[in-house]
């Protein structure tokens, strides 16, 4: 006997928030589920007898493996994984990335096999009792440590992201929307729990000179990738990480040991880090020359635009999937700031026309991926989906027009305008410039 227990959703317009669907973030909590909604995407129907199905799964029949030395994803789960980027065949580079699939993922850490990379020179496989980082240059005294000296150190652990500067860098001057789904736009972030040692302890037991402004980080890969660091940010939260999401580094994430700065461009989280030279200029490495720097309109460059700026992208929907029929969703996304929390995110279902505030999941934390979700009731008509991140600094996320109209499409680095999907009428999504 099949029990019909869906009511029809009755939809209050106090509960609309925004044009074209877009509920209030309260609605799950409020209406919806007592007044028996389902979600378009939501459970099928069965008969009563079908609860646990016949039973004879092959998997129900027999006890299973033994438990593994180190867990792996399920065999069935084995397609959400990284989109490697290879370095152009007519560019005289061997850097590549392997970028993260923001759309396949939930939550705010990304699992460590996931996170982004990117690497200049490849990834090397150090021997971690032969790996030391070394403080030298203006300190009192030269100092070295390996990775089992820096065990000895109280530790922070905190969340934080790493965006590469390089991230949706197609859509300031690809004429057409990318359509890979998001590794291209969106996939060079990634979140991590890090634990490590504060370089300030590091710096302090070396004795900074009075004079000294910058720190030279240099990085143990073949290109020996360098970078310069204030010494302000140097002494504020950067860090010496060795674990991520409580494990040692992995390779591709600079093992033994990374600099890791919060909020920064992905770049000067030098990875597999050997030296730290103390100075009071900066190195004027390629990586902040013919690298990493802001041509401008009038030809110019900037150099040490460092902090990365306010962003959020939907992750679902997206253009990796389509809407099968009308009814309820949840859209959810990812916010972050290089400056410090998410104070609000809106989301907007007409292209910008109106916009709703989102919720945020929290607690928030500083320079970390923030998840944001609200309900959109889809009535089968087009929309363009769309989120816009303000920071606690009160700075706004750009409409593409106006990043456009500041930057100039000569740009390459920073890109960080709202994001726009749109939905057709039978359901189909794509990457628009809106
Ligand atoms: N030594 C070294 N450090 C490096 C790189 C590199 O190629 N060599 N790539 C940098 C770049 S461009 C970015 S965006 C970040 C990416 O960090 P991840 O690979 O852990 O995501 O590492 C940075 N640190
Ligand atoms: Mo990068």
């Amino acid at each position: 006997m099949t029990q019909e227990t869906k009511k029809t959703l009755v939809v209050d317009a106090t509960d609309q928030a925004a044009g074209n669907g877009l509920m209030s973030r309260r609605f799950f909590l409020n209406s919806a589920l007592t007044a028996g909604a389902t979600l378009a995407t939501g459970n099928a129907a069965f008969a009563q007898e079908a609860i646990v199905g016949d039973g004879q799964e092959e998997w129900t029949l027999m006890p299973g493996d033994n438990p593994p030395e180190y867990g792996d994803i399920s065999r069935y789960e084995q397609g959400r994984v990284k989109r490697f980027v290879a370095p152009p065949a007519n560019e005289m580079t061997t850097s590549a990335s392997g970028r993260t699939p923001l759309h396949l993922l939930h939550g705010t850490i990304t699992p460590s096999g996931l996170h982004f990379e990117v690497t200049h020179h490849g990834i090397p496989e150090i021997d971690p009792d032969k790996h030391n980082v070394v403080i030298h240059g203006m300190v009192k005294q030269p100092l070295k440590w390996d990775v089992e000296a820096l065990e000895n150190y109280p530790t922070i652990t905190r969340q934080y992201f790493i965006e590469c500067s390089g991230n949706s860098r197609v859509c300031w001057a690809q004429p057409e929307p990318d359509q890979n789904f998001m590794y291209m736009t969106h996939g060079l972030v990634s979140g991590s729990e890090w634990t490590g040692v504060p370089l300030s302890t590091l710096l302090d037991e070396a004795g900074v000179s009075p004079d000294a402004k910058w720190i030279i980080a240099e990085g143990g890969d073949s290109g020996a990738l360098s970078r310069s660091i204030p010494l302000d940010k140097a002494m504020d939260d950067t860090m010496v990480a060795i674990y991520q999401n409580g494990e040692r580094l992995r390779p591709n994430q600079g093992y033994p040991m990374r600099i890791l700065n919060p909020g920064f461009e992905g770049n000067t989280s030098v990875k597999w880090v050997r030296s730290l030279y103390v100075t009071d200029k900066p190195v004027m490495s390629r990586f902040e020359t013919s690298k990493y720097t802001d041509k401008l309109h009038n030809g110019k460059s900037l150099q040490f635009s460092l902090e990365m700026d306010v962003k959020s992208v939907i992750t679902r929907p997206s253009n990796a999937v389509s809407l099968e029929k009308k009814g309820l969703y949840e859209v959810t996304g990812l916010a972050w700031s290089g400056r410090g929390k998410i104070a609000k995110v809106e989301v907007s279902a007409d292209g910008g026309k109106t916009w709703a505030e989102a919720a945020i999941e929290g607690p928030v934390q500083s320079k970390m991926l923030t998840r944001f979700r609200i309900p959109w009731m889809w009535e089968g008509r087009p929309a363009v989906l769309q989120s816009r991140a303000t920071d606690e600094f009160g700075r706004i996320q750009p409409s593409r027009k106006a990043l456009l109209a500041a930057r100039g499409k000569q740009a390459y680095y920073h890109y960080h305008a709202i994001h726009s999907w749109s939905v057709n009428a039978r359901g189909a999504i794509r990457h628009v410039y809106a």
